[in-house]
């Protein structure tokens, strides 16, 4: 008697089918749920003598199995028709939605404008590691054995290799472009730096620097303070004035730090400049002819200069960022801010 009755469902099973969501929930509570036609089957095991059960078990369980398998198929079917649909009223002639455009973050910003004024008076870009060994960070720059820079308070050093460290400055890569090549060298290096400092909103243990150096037959402290000169009206504005203070760097001789005219109050004295009308941009100097030895040049030959200065540090005093944190902490409202620097 159940065998014809379940040979009906397995028909209708087979013819079942669905167009929609409605549908395959139709089919499922037909076929599937405890209550739908196999539900019933299986409820119908009590009445069912003893020694057929084992056998009518096995053939309600394939009914289910063919169900299931069917709930399958038709969602499946459902489904890639729903894509389907979906493309085809596709309206190529609406507007996109609004994507939010990046924009260029300061540093990089301030970067590619020094980087910009630099190659145009014919220097080059060079590159090198982050991670220094002591004679490129150190030695070769004349750094006296003693020199606190040489201190774990100041540098990040590899624990099992002390002769390892973080590079302090990127005055490491230029020792390499001397060791390396022949003058005439004109080489800006820009780069990350990691100092072992207390974060603040003036100090950070990672920065950027960008250096210069202009090796040559007669370069003297006149090319120099132009080359500065230039840099500064370029970067800041023609109306910039520049000031060079003595100073001493173990790697220049003579050496002077460069300061440029307050942005913002234009000389007479503010807050960003403490009242001074100048303000720091960064340090410089003829490089020191043991330098120049140690890196296998002539220093009879050829004398030449250098400078450093510090990205976040004329980032900072170009837009009036207060804080360096800023830089790192991502967060957009503050980013948004340079979306038009580009
Ligand atoms: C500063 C000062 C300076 C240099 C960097 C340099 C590089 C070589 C030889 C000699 Cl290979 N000098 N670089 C020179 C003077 C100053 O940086 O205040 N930087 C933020």
């Amino acid at each position: 008697m159940h065998q014809e009755k379940i040979e009906a469902i397995k028909a209708a099973i087979a013819a079942a089918d669905a167009q929609n969501a409605d549908e395959l929930e139709a089919y499922r509570m037909k076929f599937i749920s405890k209550k739908s036609v196999v539900g019933e089957l299986f409820a119908a095991m009590g009445q069912i003598p003893n020694e057929e059960k084992r056998a009518y078990g096995q053939l309600v369980n394939s009914v289910k199995q063919l169900a299931e398998a069917k709930f399958q198929e038709l969602i499946e079917k459902v489904n890639t028709a729903n894509k389907k649909a979906k493309s085809a009223d596709l309206d190529l002639t609406l507007p996109p939605s609004n994507h939010a455009i990046g924009g260029i973050h300061p540093l990089t910003a301030t970067r590619q404008r020094i980087i910009e004024i630099f190659e145009r008076i014919g220097f080059n870009l060079s590159e090198g590691p982050e991670i220094e060994d002591d004679w490129h960070n150190f030695t070769a720059l004349n750094f006296p054995e003693n020199h606190p820079a040489r201190e774990m308070q100041d540098t990040f050093f590899i624990e099992k290799n002390p002769d390892i460290a973080l590079r302090t400055h990127t005055s490491s890569v230029q020792v390499r472009v001397m060791e390396n090549q022949k003058p005439p060298i004109r080489t800006l290096s820009p780069g990350r730096v990691y100092r072992n400092e207390a974060i603040s909103a003036r100090a950070h243990c990672i920065f950027h620097q960008v250096e210069g150096l202009y090796v040559d037959e007669n370069v003297g402290f006149a090319d120099l303070k132009n080359t500065l000169y230039h840099f500064a009206k370029e970067m800041f504005g023609k109306g910039t004035k520049v000031r060079f203070r003595p100073s001493f760097f173990p790697f220049t001789e003579p050496s002077a730090e460069i300061d440029i005219s307050c942005l913002l109050c234009g000389g007479a004295g503010c807050n960003v400049c403490k009242g001074t009308g100048w303000v720091e941009i960064g340090g410089s100097g003829m490089v020191d002819p043991h330098v120049l030895e140690n890196c296998g040049i002539d220093s009879k030959k050829y004398t030449g200069f250098a400078f450093g200065m510090g990205i976040e540090r004329i980032a900072m005093l170009k837009y009036q960022i207060k804080d360096l944190r800023l830089f790192t902490e991502n967060d957009v409202r503050f980013l948004k801010q340079f979306r038009s620097i580009l």
